[in-house]
């Protein structure tokens, strides 16, 4: 298997309860190793590019005032087959569906408020990196 990179933002509700170490714990555990991360206060304009691709979806306004609420931490994973090892340890979106050890079952608060995003391929993970780290900031 292949050692490639993924993307991840710790969200809002998730820094606001102190479970930044928590969660990268879990991170780590799973296989991945963060290979560069810095806490951000996101601006509208940054949330609402990096979700462009759900402008269309209902959920969108409340979605940018959400991550736009807080701190979020991001950061680049490095690991075997990383976007599914992410997203394996995140979780299903909606909590309530999450399977017992996922970040997202033992943390998250709702649907929305679910503590962690994580890239769905290796072509948006390499979108969602350069979104927010120059190369000099990721050191493997
Ligand atoms: P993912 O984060 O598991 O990849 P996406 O469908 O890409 O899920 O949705 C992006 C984010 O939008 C979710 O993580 C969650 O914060 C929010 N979201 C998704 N579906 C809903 C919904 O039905 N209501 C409110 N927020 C939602
Ligand atoms: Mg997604």
């Amino acid at each position: 298997m292949a050692v490639t990179r993924t993307f991840s933002i710790i969200k809002p509700d998730a820094t606001r309860r102190n479970l930044t170490g928590a969660i990268t714990k879990m991170l780590e555990e799973a296989g991945l190793r963060v290979v560069a991360s810095k806490r951000i206060h996101m601006t509208k304009d940054q949330a609402e590019g990096f979700y462009a691709v759900h402008k269309e979806r209902p959920f969108f306004n409340d979605l940018v005032a959400f991550m736009t609420s807080g701190p979020v931490v991001v950061q680049a994973l490095e690991g075997e087959d990383a976007v599914k090892r992410n997203r394996d340890v995140m979780g299903a979106t909606n909590p309530a569906d999450a399977a017992d050890g996922t970040i997202r079952k033992t943390f998250a608060e709702s649907i929305e408020a679910n503590s962690v995003h994580g890239s769905d391929s290796d072509e948006n993970a390499k979108i969602e990196i350069d979104f927010f780290f120059k190369p000099e900031e990721i050191v493997g």
